[in-house]
């Protein structure tokens, strides 16, 4: 080995030196260092220099200083400082708006919402004459708007009663009485904090689960600066391994805020990834975890369980303080059978409801924590990075039934 290695030193020797290699880099000695460049690890190590190790090849004798080209004055050797790295900027971190009063910013998203449920319901209520055919109208309105058949029932009885009792109706009346039994039916006393400050530990920690296309990720990263907003510090995980482009997805939107991104390799195991995005918050000190996971569908049970294994394994560290089921508003009904599947593997501590930017179908609030027994935490409506609102009863249906 040791015999093979001295033979290709002196090869490299001899034939460097019958180049000119010797003798040009004697020249070239005096110019600046390189400049420098940042570690490239898929380098492969340098090779011995010529000279370091091996004698001084015989070659050498025949050129004497003398013989070596001097560089001339015309073209001096200029020893130049060393280049100024130029710091490649660091993307510029946002300033998320604050959190506050948001539903009251986007009411105007709900727009469909309110033609298609509250307006109409009003309209309906106004009627000089509240027939059977008019009651039928409003409980066709409610179930269009997928606020779900018992809700409905239940609304209707209400404000069946209620009319008969209060006999002739001005609008305003009609309006206060709605807007009391919407209130009633999508509760106003429920907590719907997002939990990421539980008792004596840091950091907290939040899931985000759901089926393809829901907006997870969207709402993570939105989620992030929301926590950002607050002064809260954030790392984010990127457990949706399935798919090349979503840490890239998160990490983006980490980058935005000055959130951590943790990922792992492609096609790895999400439950690792989630692990260690904890262990990171938990070494960085920071505030609240946030682990994104990859859609998948309810029906398939290998996908579930996995999820499954995600939260068994975070929780090695502590129990998830919240996790968020996130359902795309346009599916309506179809959402709920996805809630109750994902809160059979998964205890579901919250909903996201996002794109009810996108739809009359407002109602599904309703219909959706019924269904599980979980209250809406978190509305999104809109694309845009600040377009994720707390969810507030009394705003959301203010929004529905309008000024
Ligand atoms: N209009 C609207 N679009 C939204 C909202 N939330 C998310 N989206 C859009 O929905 C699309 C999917 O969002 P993602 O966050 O990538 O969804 P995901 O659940 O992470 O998707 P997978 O990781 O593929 O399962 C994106 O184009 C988002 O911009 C919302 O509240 N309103
Ligand atoms: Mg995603």
């Amino acid at each position: 080995m040791e015999t093979i290695i001295l033979a290709v030193v002196i090869a490299v020797v001899v034939l460097g030196a019958l180049g000119g290699l010797v003798v040009g880099s004697r020249r070239r000695r005096p110019l600046p260092p390189p400049p420098p460049s940042p570690p490239d690890i898929t380098a492969p190590p340098a090779e011995p220099h010529v000279g370091e190790e091996a004698e001084t090849p015989r070659e050498e004798t025949r050129r004497t200083i003398e013989e070596v080209d001097l560089p001339d004055a015309s073209s001096p050797v200029v020893v130049e400082e060393p280049p100024v790295v130029e710091e490649i900027p660091a993307p510029a971190i946002e300033v998320p708006e604050p959190t506050a009063g948001r539903l009251v910013r986007l009411r105007a998203r709900l727009s469909r919402s309110q033609n298609a449920l509250g307006k109409g319901l009003l309209t309906l209520l106004s009627r000089e004459h509240l027939d059977e055919e008019t009651w039928e109208e409003i409980e066709d309105t409610l179930l269009t708007a997928d606020v779900g058949v018992q809700p409905t029932q239940e609304l209707v009885e209400r404000l069946r009663e209620r009319v008969r009792v209060l006999g002739t109706r001005t609008p305003a009346e009609l309006r206060t009485l709605l807007r009391e039994e919407l209130l009633t039916l999508v509760g106003t006393d429920v907590d719907r904090t997002v939990r990421t400050e539980p008792d004596g530990r840091k950091p907290g920690i939040v899931m985000v689960v759901g089926v393809n296309g829901t907006g997870k990720t969207t709402t993570t990263g939105k989620l992030a600066r929301v926590l950002v907003a607050d002064g809260r510090t954030v790392v984010l995980g990127a457990a949706d391994t399935f798919r090349a482009a979503a840490a890239d997805q998160l990490q983006t939107w980490g980058e935005r805020v000055g959130a951590h991104t943790v990922r792992g390799p492609e096609a790895g195991d999400p439950a690792s990834v989630a692990f260690d995005a904890v262990k990171e918050g938990k070494e960085m000190g920071v505030d609240v975890v946030l682990i994104d996971t990859a859609g998948r569908l309810h029906t398939k049970t290998g996908l579930m369980d996995e999820l499954g294994k995600v939260k068994r394994v975070v929780e090695k560290h502590a129990p998830l303080d919240e996790v968020l089921l996130v359902l795309d508003a346009t599916t309506g009904q179809n959402g709920l059978v996805q809630a109750r599947v994902f809160a059979e593997v998964v205890d579901i501590s919250g909903i996201v409801l996002t794109k009810l930017d996108g739809t009359a179908k407002g109602g599904i609030v309703i219909a959706v924590q019924r269904e599980l027994g979980v209250p809406v935490k978190l509305i999104g409506l809109g694309e845009g990075a600040d377009d994720l609102a707390p969810f507030e009863p009394e705003a959301f249906v203010d929004a529905l039934i309008g000024d």
